[in-house]
Protein backbone atom coordinates (compact mmCIF):
# COMPACT_ATOMS: atom_id res chain seq x y z
CA UNK A 1 0.00 0.00 0.00
CA UNK A 2 2.66 2.53 0.76
CA UNK A 3 4.42 1.79 -2.49
CA UNK A 4 1.35 2.37 -4.45
CA UNK A 5 1.06 5.56 -2.37
CA UNK A 6 4.65 6.83 -2.86
CA UNK A 7 4.27 5.80 -6.48
CA UNK A 8 1.41 7.85 -6.86
CA UNK A 9 2.95 11.21 -5.10
CA UNK A 10 5.94 10.84 -6.97
CA UNK A 11 4.08 10.69 -10.77
CA UNK A 12 2.04 13.27 -9.30
CA UNK A 13 4.82 15.35 -8.72
CA UNK A 14 6.69 14.71 -12.21
CA UNK A 15 3.35 15.49 -13.40
CA UNK A 16 3.13 18.67 -11.79
CA UNK A 17 6.91 19.23 -12.72
CA UNK A 18 6.47 18.50 -16.29
CA UNK A 19 3.49 21.23 -16.18
CA UNK A 20 5.36 23.83 -14.93
CA UNK A 21 8.14 22.95 -16.48
CA UNK A 22 6.64 23.00 -20.34
CA UNK A 23 3.35 24.86 -20.45
CA UNK A 24 3.66 28.24 -18.45
CA UNK A 25 6.15 30.48 -19.92
CA UNK A 26 9.86 31.14 -18.26
CA UNK A 27 10.22 34.24 -16.54
CA UNK A 28 13.26 35.01 -17.51
CA UNK A 29 12.14 35.52 -20.99
CA UNK A 30 8.88 37.15 -20.40
CA UNK A 31 11.10 39.85 -18.50
CA UNK A 32 13.85 40.00 -20.98
CA UNK A 33 13.70 43.55 -22.37
CA UNK A 34 13.95 44.53 -19.17
CA UNK A 35 16.00 42.93 -16.50
CA UNK A 36 17.88 39.91 -15.60
CA UNK A 37 15.52 37.55 -13.17
CA UNK A 38 17.23 35.80 -10.46
CA UNK A 39 16.86 33.91 -7.58
CA UNK A 40 18.85 33.19 -4.41
CA UNK A 41 19.84 29.39 -3.33
CA UNK A 42 21.30 27.29 -1.28
CA UNK A 43 23.87 25.07 -2.30
CA UNK A 44 21.66 22.02 -1.54
CA UNK A 45 19.12 22.42 -4.26
CA UNK A 46 21.48 21.89 -6.95
CA UNK A 47 21.18 17.80 -6.28
CA UNK A 48 17.70 17.90 -6.78
CA UNK A 49 16.50 17.47 -10.52
CA UNK A 50 13.13 18.96 -10.05
CA UNK A 51 14.43 22.24 -8.14
CA UNK A 52 17.08 22.28 -11.12
CA UNK A 53 14.33 22.13 -13.85
CA UNK A 54 12.37 24.74 -12.25
CA UNK A 55 15.75 27.19 -11.83
CA UNK A 56 17.04 26.71 -15.24
CA UNK A 57 13.50 27.54 -16.68
CA UNK A 58 12.44 30.90 -15.24
CA UNK A 59 16.21 32.29 -13.74
CA UNK A 60 19.51 33.78 -15.42
CA UNK A 61 21.10 35.19 -12.14
CA UNK A 62 21.91 33.71 -9.17
CA UNK A 63 22.85 34.91 -5.07
CA UNK A 64 24.09 32.12 -3.30
CA UNK A 65 22.05 32.73 0.07
CA UNK A 66 24.74 31.63 2.40
CA UNK A 67 27.80 30.36 0.52
CA UNK A 68 29.23 33.37 -0.33
CA UNK A 69 29.08 35.43 3.15
CA UNK A 70 32.08 35.79 5.39
CA UNK A 71 30.99 33.21 7.88
CA UNK A 72 30.85 30.35 5.13
CA UNK A 73 34.10 31.43 3.67
CA UNK A 74 36.84 32.50 6.29
CA UNK A 75 38.42 29.52 7.97
CA UNK A 76 41.20 29.69 11.53
CA UNK A 77 43.22 27.16 11.36
CA UNK A 78 44.81 25.82 14.64
CA UNK A 79 47.84 28.32 14.55
CA UNK A 80 45.47 31.13 14.48
CA UNK A 81 46.05 31.53 10.75
CA UNK A 82 43.03 33.34 9.15
CA UNK A 83 42.12 31.78 5.49
CA UNK A 84 39.63 31.76 3.09
CA UNK A 85 37.62 28.00 2.15
CA UNK A 86 35.61 28.09 -1.44
CA UNK A 87 35.04 24.80 -1.60
CA UNK A 88 31.17 25.08 -1.22
CA UNK A 89 30.94 28.76 -3.27
CA UNK A 90 33.09 27.08 -5.81
CA UNK A 91 30.18 24.55 -6.02
CA UNK A 92 28.14 27.06 -6.47
CA UNK A 93 30.01 28.95 -9.17
CA UNK A 94 30.78 25.82 -10.88
CA UNK A 95 26.68 25.69 -11.78
CA UNK A 96 26.17 28.75 -12.35
CA UNK A 97 28.90 28.54 -15.14
CA UNK A 98 27.49 25.43 -16.40
CA UNK A 99 23.62 26.64 -16.58
CA UNK A 100 24.69 30.27 -18.40
CA UNK A 101 23.43 31.86 -15.39
CA UNK A 102 25.32 35.21 -14.14
CA UNK A 103 26.22 35.39 -10.64
CA UNK A 104 25.52 37.99 -8.00
CA UNK A 105 28.07 37.52 -5.06
CA UNK A 106 26.81 38.17 -1.38
CA UNK A 107 28.14 40.11 0.49
CA UNK A 108 31.45 41.42 1.56
CA UNK A 109 31.37 43.46 4.47
CA UNK A 110 28.31 42.74 7.00
CA UNK A 111 27.95 43.50 10.74
CA UNK A 112 25.84 40.14 10.92
CA UNK A 113 27.38 36.21 9.52
CA UNK A 114 30.72 37.50 9.98
CA UNK A 115 32.47 35.83 12.29
CA UNK A 116 33.58 37.35 15.79
CA UNK A 117 37.00 36.89 15.86
CA UNK A 118 37.68 38.43 12.19
CA UNK A 119 37.29 41.74 13.99
CA UNK A 120 40.12 40.31 17.01
CA UNK A 121 43.95 39.85 17.97
CA UNK A 122 44.85 36.61 19.55
CA UNK A 123 44.22 37.90 22.94
CA UNK A 124 40.31 38.79 21.83
CA UNK A 125 41.39 42.33 21.83
CA UNK A 126 39.65 44.60 18.93
CA UNK A 127 41.75 45.31 16.10
CA UNK A 128 43.34 48.53 15.79
CA UNK A 129 42.07 50.35 12.76
CA UNK A 130 45.19 49.78 10.87
CA UNK A 131 44.88 46.08 11.35
CA UNK A 132 41.05 46.35 10.71
CA UNK A 133 42.24 48.12 7.47
CA UNK A 134 44.72 45.46 6.66
CA UNK A 135 42.36 42.63 7.26
CA UNK A 136 39.29 43.84 5.33
CA UNK A 137 41.52 44.65 2.15
CA UNK A 138 42.91 41.01 2.42
CA UNK A 139 39.72 39.60 2.78
CA UNK A 140 38.01 41.77 0.03
CA UNK A 141 41.17 40.92 -2.76
CA UNK A 142 41.23 37.42 -1.88
CA UNK A 143 37.98 36.83 -2.28
CA UNK A 144 37.18 39.00 -5.16
CA UNK A 145 40.28 37.88 -6.75
CA UNK A 146 39.10 34.42 -6.57
CA UNK A 147 35.69 34.92 -8.13
CA UNK A 148 37.29 37.63 -10.95
CA UNK A 149 35.16 37.19 -13.94
CA UNK A 150 32.66 34.76 -12.75
CA UNK A 151 30.73 37.71 -10.28
CA UNK A 152 29.29 40.11 -12.12
CA UNK A 153 27.81 42.00 -9.26
CA UNK A 154 29.54 42.52 -5.35
CA UNK A 155 27.03 43.41 -2.74
CA UNK A 156 30.27 45.03 -1.07
CA UNK A 157 28.79 46.86 2.04
CA UNK A 158 25.70 45.11 3.54
CA UNK A 159 23.03 47.23 5.71
CA UNK A 160 25.10 49.28 6.86
CA UNK A 161 22.62 52.30 7.40
CA UNK A 162 20.54 52.35 11.00
CA UNK A 163 18.00 55.55 10.67
CA UNK A 164 17.75 55.60 14.48
CA UNK A 165 21.52 57.05 14.57
CA UNK A 166 22.07 60.55 14.35
CA UNK A 167 24.36 60.27 11.50
CA UNK A 168 22.60 57.49 9.89
CA UNK A 169 25.28 54.83 10.67
CA UNK A 170 25.39 51.50 12.33
CA UNK A 171 27.36 50.83 15.17
CA UNK A 172 28.52 47.77 13.56
CA UNK A 173 32.35 46.50 14.67
CA UNK A 174 33.18 47.79 10.93
CA UNK A 175 32.09 51.23 12.56
CA UNK A 176 33.47 51.28 15.70
CA UNK A 177 36.79 50.04 15.02
CA UNK A 178 37.48 51.69 11.55
CA UNK A 179 35.12 54.43 11.40
CA UNK A 180 32.50 55.70 8.83
CA UNK A 181 34.70 55.84 6.08
CA UNK A 182 35.14 51.72 6.24
CA UNK A 183 32.46 52.07 3.36
CA UNK A 184 34.51 53.97 0.41
CA UNK A 185 37.72 51.40 1.65
CA UNK A 186 35.98 48.40 0.93
CA UNK A 187 34.88 50.09 -2.34
CA UNK A 188 38.10 50.88 -3.31
CA UNK A 189 39.63 47.26 -2.40
CA UNK A 190 36.76 45.53 -4.21
CA UNK A 191 37.81 47.57 -7.33
CA UNK A 192 40.99 46.58 -7.48
CA UNK A 193 40.61 42.93 -6.93
CA UNK A 194 38.39 42.87 -10.03
CA UNK A 195 37.96 46.59 -11.91
CA UNK A 196 35.59 45.22 -14.20
CA UNK A 197 32.58 44.19 -11.40
CA UNK A 198 29.81 46.04 -10.54
CA UNK A 199 29.79 46.99 -7.01
CA UNK A 200 26.80 47.89 -5.01
CA UNK A 201 25.49 49.07 -1.63
CA UNK A 202 22.37 46.80 -0.34
CA UNK A 203 20.24 47.58 2.13
CA UNK A 204 16.25 46.61 2.94
CA UNK A 205 13.24 49.11 4.32
CA UNK A 206 14.70 51.32 1.84
CA UNK A 207 11.16 52.85 1.25
CA UNK A 208 11.10 54.35 4.73
CA UNK A 209 11.87 58.18 4.38
CA UNK A 210 14.48 58.99 6.64
CA UNK A 211 16.76 55.64 5.06
CA UNK A 212 15.75 56.46 2.08
CA UNK A 213 17.36 59.75 2.41
CA UNK A 214 20.24 58.62 4.36
CA UNK A 215 21.05 55.94 1.71
CA UNK A 216 20.57 58.45 -1.20
CA UNK A 217 22.89 61.05 0.35
CA UNK A 218 25.72 58.74 1.16
CA UNK A 219 25.65 57.23 -2.40
CA UNK A 220 25.57 59.78 -3.96
CA UNK A 221 28.45 61.30 -1.80
CA UNK A 222 30.59 58.54 -2.31
CA UNK A 223 30.43 58.81 -6.06
CA UNK A 224 30.88 62.91 -5.94
CA UNK A 225 34.05 61.75 -4.08
CA UNK A 226 34.91 59.41 -6.53
CA UNK A 227 34.16 56.25 -4.72
CA UNK A 228 34.23 53.37 -7.35
CA UNK A 229 30.32 52.68 -6.22
CA UNK A 230 28.14 51.53 -9.00
CA UNK A 231 25.01 51.25 -7.99
CA UNK A 232 21.97 50.57 -5.24
CA UNK A 233 20.92 47.00 -3.86
CA UNK A 234 17.48 47.40 -3.00
CA UNK A 235 16.40 44.53 -0.87
CA UNK A 236 12.38 44.55 -1.11
CA UNK A 237 11.75 42.37 1.63
CA UNK A 238 8.03 43.39 1.57
CA UNK A 239 4.47 42.42 2.97
CA UNK A 240 1.19 43.13 2.22
CA UNK A 241 1.17 46.17 4.53
CA UNK A 242 3.83 48.01 2.74
CA UNK A 243 2.96 50.84 0.14
CA UNK A 244 3.45 50.74 -3.08
CA UNK A 245 3.85 54.16 -3.86
CA UNK A 246 6.73 54.56 -0.87
CA UNK A 247 8.47 51.74 -2.93
CA UNK A 248 8.08 53.91 -6.34
CA UNK A 249 9.09 56.84 -4.49
CA UNK A 250 12.70 55.40 -3.47
CA UNK A 251 13.46 54.00 -6.84
CA UNK A 252 12.53 56.94 -8.47
CA UNK A 253 14.61 59.14 -6.00
CA UNK A 254 17.87 56.64 -6.62
CA UNK A 255 17.16 56.69 -10.07
CA UNK A 256 18.52 60.60 -10.04
CA UNK A 257 22.01 59.96 -8.95
CA UNK A 258 23.69 60.00 -11.93
CA UNK A 259 24.84 57.06 -13.41
CA UNK A 260 23.25 54.62 -11.40
CA UNK A 261 22.46 50.51 -11.36
CA UNK A 262 19.67 49.98 -8.85
CA UNK A 263 19.08 45.92 -8.81
CA UNK A 264 16.68 44.39 -6.70
CA UNK A 265 18.42 41.69 -4.70
CA UNK A 266 15.94 39.73 -2.46
CA UNK A 267 12.81 40.51 -3.00
CA UNK A 268 9.79 38.97 -1.22
CA UNK A 269 6.04 39.76 -0.25
CA UNK A 270 5.12 38.32 3.26
CA UNK A 271 1.16 37.71 3.10
CA UNK A 272 1.59 38.28 7.06
CA UNK A 273 0.89 41.82 8.79
CA UNK A 274 1.41 40.78 12.01
CA UNK A 275 4.36 38.66 14.11
CA UNK A 276 1.36 36.26 16.01
CA UNK A 277 -1.37 35.50 12.95
CA UNK A 278 -0.32 31.55 11.64
CA UNK A 279 -2.07 30.08 8.89
CA UNK A 280 -1.87 26.55 8.03
CA UNK A 281 -2.93 26.64 4.55
CA UNK A 282 -2.48 29.68 2.68
CA UNK A 283 -6.02 31.84 2.55
CA UNK A 284 -7.22 32.09 -0.91
CA UNK A 285 -8.02 35.76 -0.61
CA UNK A 286 -4.50 36.64 0.92
CA UNK A 287 -2.84 35.22 -2.40
CA UNK A 288 -5.02 37.25 -4.39
CA UNK A 289 -4.32 40.12 -2.81
CA UNK A 290 -0.21 39.02 -2.83
CA UNK A 291 -0.94 38.85 -6.78
CA UNK A 292 -2.35 42.25 -7.12
CA UNK A 293 1.01 43.63 -4.73
CA UNK A 294 3.25 41.95 -7.30
CA UNK A 295 1.20 43.39 -10.21
CA UNK A 296 2.00 46.63 -8.93
CA UNK A 297 5.21 45.92 -7.68
CA UNK A 298 6.95 44.86 -11.46
CA UNK A 299 4.46 48.07 -12.73
CA UNK A 300 6.54 50.15 -10.96
CA UNK A 301 10.01 47.64 -11.71
CA UNK A 302 9.24 48.12 -15.25
CA UNK A 303 8.83 51.48 -15.22
CA UNK A 304 12.06 52.38 -13.99
CA UNK A 305 13.89 49.40 -15.95
CA UNK A 306 15.98 51.96 -17.71
CA UNK A 307 17.95 51.77 -14.09
CA UNK A 308 16.90 48.87 -12.80
CA UNK A 309 18.97 45.74 -14.58
CA UNK A 310 18.44 42.92 -12.03
CA UNK A 311 15.08 41.14 -10.14
CA UNK A 312 16.06 38.69 -7.69
CA UNK A 313 13.55 36.34 -5.63
CA UNK A 314 14.65 35.80 -2.18
CA UNK A 315 14.07 31.99 -2.54
CA UNK A 316 12.75 29.56 -5.24
CA UNK A 317 9.63 28.15 -3.67
CA UNK A 318 7.23 29.36 -0.52
CA UNK A 319 8.26 26.37 1.37
CA UNK A 320 12.40 27.50 1.13
CA UNK A 321 11.95 30.94 2.16
CA UNK A 322 13.87 32.68 5.24
CA UNK A 323 10.28 34.06 6.47
CA UNK A 324 9.36 30.17 7.18
CA UNK A 325 11.60 31.05 10.47
CA UNK A 326 11.18 34.87 10.73
CA UNK A 327 9.92 36.83 12.77
CA UNK A 328 9.02 33.68 13.82
CA UNK A 329 8.46 29.80 13.24
CA UNK A 330 5.24 29.57 10.62
CA UNK A 331 3.95 28.78 6.97
CA UNK A 332 4.05 31.72 5.01
CA UNK A 333 3.87 31.97 1.12
CA UNK A 334 6.10 35.14 -0.03
CA UNK A 335 7.68 33.84 -3.65
CA UNK A 336 5.68 32.70 -6.86
CA UNK A 337 6.07 29.04 -6.53
CA UNK A 338 4.12 27.08 -3.94
CA UNK A 339 5.59 23.85 -1.97
CA UNK A 340 4.52 22.16 -5.20
CA UNK A 341 6.59 23.96 -7.36
CA UNK A 342 3.25 25.28 -9.01
CA UNK A 343 2.76 28.73 -9.74
CA UNK A 344 0.82 30.63 -7.47
CA UNK A 345 -1.49 33.88 -8.91
CA UNK A 346 0.88 36.18 -8.12
CA UNK A 347 2.91 34.51 -10.95
CA UNK A 348 0.31 34.92 -13.30
CA UNK A 349 0.07 38.79 -11.91
CA UNK A 350 3.36 39.57 -13.28
CA UNK A 351 3.60 37.40 -16.41
CA UNK A 352 0.06 38.61 -17.78
CA UNK A 353 1.15 42.24 -17.69
CA UNK A 354 3.15 41.16 -20.57
CA UNK A 355 0.02 40.95 -22.69
O1 LIG B 1 18.06 33.91 3.79
C1 LIG B 1 19.14 33.98 4.69
C2 LIG B 1 18.94 32.99 5.83
O2 LIG B 1 19.03 31.66 5.35
C3 LIG B 1 19.96 33.24 6.93
O3 LIG B 1 19.65 32.42 8.03
C4 LIG B 1 19.94 34.70 7.33
C5 LIG B 1 20.94 34.98 8.43
O4 LIG B 1 21.19 36.34 8.58
O5 LIG B 1 20.22 35.51 6.20
C6 LIG B 1 19.22 35.41 5.23
O6 LIG B 1 19.48 36.30 4.16
C7 LIG B 1 19.51 37.70 4.50
C8 LIG B 1 20.46 38.38 3.53
O7 LIG B 1 21.72 37.76 3.58
C9 LIG B 1 20.59 39.85 3.84
N1 LIG B 1 19.30 40.51 3.86
C10 LIG B 1 18.29 39.87 4.68
C11 LIG B 1 18.16 38.40 4.30
C12 LIG B 1 17.02 37.75 5.09
O8 LIG B 1 17.35 37.73 6.45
Amino acid sequence: MKVFVAIFLTMTLFATVYYADSEIPSLKEVFSSYFKIGVALPVRVFSNSLDVQLITKHFNSMTAENEMKPESILRRGADGKIFCDFTMADRYIRFAQQHGFVVRGHTLVWHSQTPDWFFRDDSGNLLSREAMIERMKEYIHTVVGHFKGRVYAWDVVNEAVDSNQPDGMRRSLWYQIIGPDYLELAFKFAHEADPEALLFYNDYNEFEPRKRDIIYNMVKDLKEKGVPIHGIGMQQHLSLARSIEQIEQAIALFATIPDIVIEITELDVDIYRDNVTKYQTAPTELLHEQAEFYRKLFQVYKKYSHVIDNVTFWGLKDDYSWLRGFPVRRNNWPLLFDENYQPKPAFWAIVDLQT
